[in-house]
């Protein structure tokens, strides 16, 4: 049998501080993200969060980014919510929103959660705001918080 070891960060968020990235834009939806991520701060013991408003989710990325290089948190949770409309316009911010924040996580190697609903309707984000599928937000900070644990473990030195 091979010497293997399984790794997996805890849902445990001491000592841990988070920033949240929210967009402005759809706020009836956003502000919901932001009250599940908040939840799940509570819920998970983490020890310090900083907010950021943004006016849209095309600027999530520049902020994350300087969040991510300060070097004062240990990870960025990005909250937001395109929804089509039927307009072009939403596959470039979702597009770019999304391409983004994983190259700004990629860049710093600062976890980056993407908990930007891209929708087609606000019904179908309402339902991942706190609805009927659960909240976006509270399950991007679960995640931020399993991988900046599971990142710490390979702390260097
Ligand atoms: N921003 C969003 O976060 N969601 C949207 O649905 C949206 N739509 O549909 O236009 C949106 N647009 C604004 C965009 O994010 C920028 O703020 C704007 O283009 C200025 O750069």
């Amino acid at each position: 049998m091979a010497n293997d070891t399984t790794y997996e960060g805890e849902l445990d968020g001491d000592g841990l501080s988070l920033a949240i990235v929210v967009s402005r834009f759809n706020d009836s939806i956003t502000g919901k993200l932001l009250t599940g991520a908040q939840e799940a701060v509570q819920r998970y013991g983490v020890g310090e969060h900083d907010v950021f408003w943004v006016p849209g989710s095309f600027e999530i990325p520049v902020v994350a980014k300087r969040l991510a290089g300060s070097g004062r948190y240990h990870a960025v949770i990005c909250l937001g919510a395109v929804i089509r409309h039927e307009t072009a316009h939403f596959e470039y911010v979702a597009g770019q929103a999304a391409e983004g924040i994983q190259r700004v996580a990629l860049d710093t190697g600062v976890p980056c959660l993407f908990g930007v609903l891209t929708c087609d309707t606000d019904e179908q984000a309402l339902d991942r705001a706190g609805g009927k599928h659960g909240n976006t937000g509270f399950e991007a900070v679960e995640a931020a918080i399993r991988v900046a644990n599971l990142l710490r473990m390979f702390k260097r030195g």
